[in-house]
C-alpha cells in the first residue's frame, strides 16, 4: 500500500505521463506530492539532484522525466535521446537509492523489444535481437534505466518497478507534427487540413505497420494497482490495451474523430519503423488488471483537450 501522506516525487509532471500522475494521485486524495518545473531542477545535473534529494527527502519516486518523441526525433536527435535518459534516470535512481527511497516507477519503452520479437512481446524477450535502428539510442538508454532497476533491487533489496507501457496517448502529449508521436501529430496535421479545406493529407510510411495504443490514464490506473496491490518481482512488466491497429486505420480512426473527410496518401519515402509491437500483458491479465479506455473514446478524449488547448501549443 501506499500511504497518502507519502512524500511523492513525480519527477517530469508537465508531461504526458507526468500529468497524468498528478490528476490522478490529486483526485485520490494523496497530500504530498513533490513535483518540480524544468527550470527548478535541472534532472540531467547531478549536483542539482543530489541537493534536491537531500532538501526533500521523498518516500516514492515516479520517473516520468525523459527525452521522448516519435520517431522522426529519435532517428533527428540521437545524441539527446541517449545522454538526457541516461543522465536523468541514472541521477534519480541513484539518488532515490542513496536517500532510501522505498519505491520507485521507471517507464521502459516497447522499443528496447528486438525489431522482429515474436508477438506479442513478453517481457522475456527483451535483450534477445537487434533493436530497430531508428530509435536504437533511446532504446539502450531505456535498457540501461532496466537493468539498473533490476540490480539495485538485487543488490540493495529495493523495490525499483519496471513498467514497459505500449505507446501511450492522451492529454498533455506533443503535438508538434514533426517530433511528437503519430497520435498527437495525426491529430494535429488533420485538424489543420479540415481548418484549411485541404483535399488530401499525407501521412507518414506504407500505413501497415500496426500499433498498440494505451491512453495514459489506464497506464496510471495499472501503476497504481500494482503498487497498491504490493505487487513485485524483480522483473519488468508489460502494460497494454490489447487494442492493435494499422497506421492506416488509425489515420481513417483519426478523420472521423477530427471530422476530416478527404483524401489519405501513405508517404513511402518517411520511415515505418517496427513492423508490430504489440505487448503481452499475462502478467497484469493475471493479477487481475484491464485497460478501460477504448481507443475511440480515447481518440475524443484527446482531441478534446487538444481544441481546448491548442492556443497554448501553436
Ligand atoms: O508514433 P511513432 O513515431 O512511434 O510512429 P513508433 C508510429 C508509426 O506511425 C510509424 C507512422 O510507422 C510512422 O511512420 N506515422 C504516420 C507517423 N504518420 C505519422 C506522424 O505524423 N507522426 C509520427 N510520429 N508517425 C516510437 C519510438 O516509435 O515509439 C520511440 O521512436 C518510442 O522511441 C515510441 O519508443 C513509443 O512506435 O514507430
Amino acid at each position: 500500500m501506499i500511504d497518502y501522506t507519502s512524500r511523492i516525487f513525480v519527477a517530469g509532471h508537465t508531461g504526458l505521463v507526468g500529468q497524468a500522475f498528478v490528476r490522478r494521485l490529486k483526485k485520490d486524495g494523496y497530500i504530498n506530492l513533490i513535483l518540480r518545473g524544468h527550470s527548478e531542477l535541472d534532472l540531467t545535473n547531478q549536483q542539482d539532484v543530489i541537493h534536491f534529494f537531500s532538501q526533500e527527502k521523498p518516500d516514492i519516486v515516479i520517473i516520468c522525466a525523459g527525452k521522448v518523441g516519435g520517431i522522426y526525433a529519435n532517428f533527428t536527435f540521437p545524441a539527446e535521446f541517449i545522454y538526457d535518459n541516461l543522465q536523468i534516470q541514472t541521477n534519480l535512481i541513484h539518488q532515490s537509492y542513496l536517500g532510501g527511497v522505498k519505491k520507485l516507477v521507471y517507464f521502459c519503452s516497447t522499443c528496447a523489444y528486438p525489431k522482429y520479437a515474436d508477438q506479442p512481446m513478453v517481457e522475456k524477450s527483451l535483450l534477445t535481437g537487434s533493436l530497430e535502428p531508428t530509435n536504437e539510442p533511446y532504446a539502450v538508454a531505456k535498457i540501461a534505466g532496466l537493468k539498473m532497476c533490476q540490480s539495485y533491487n538485487c543488490q540493495y533489496g529495493t523495490h525499483y518497478l519496471t513498467i514497459v507501457p505500449t505507446n501511450l496517448y492522451g492529454p498533455y502529449d506533443n503535438f508538434d507534427t514533426q517530433n511528437g508521436h503519430v497520435i498527437p501529430g495525426m491529430i494535429r496535421r488533420l485538424h489543420h487540413a479540415k481548418e484549411n479545406h485541404l483535399p488530401e493529407v499525407s501521412v507518414w510510411g506504407s500505413g501497415t505497420p500496426k500499433r498498440e495504443f494505451l491512453f495514459v490514464d489506464d497506464l496510471v490506473d495499472a501503476c497504481l494497482f500494482i503498487l497498491q496491490n504490493n505487487y513485485f518481482e524483480n522483473q519488468p512488466v508489460n502494460v497494454g490495451s490489447q487494442q492493435e491497429i494499422s497506421i492506416k486505420e488509425l489515420a481513417s480512426l483519426i478523420s472521423q474523430t477530427v471530422g476530416y473527410f478527404g483524401k489519405l496518401s501513405f508517404d513511402t519515402s518517411k520511415p515505418d519503423g517496427m513492423p508490430l509491437k504489440k505487448v503481452d500483458t499475462s502478467k497484469l491479465d493475471n493479477l487481475g488488471w484491464r485497460a478501460s479506455t477504448n481507443l475511440a473514446s480515447g481518440l475524443g478524449l484527446t482531441y478534446e483537450w487538444f481544441l481546448n488547448n491548442r492556443g497554448v501549443l501553436l
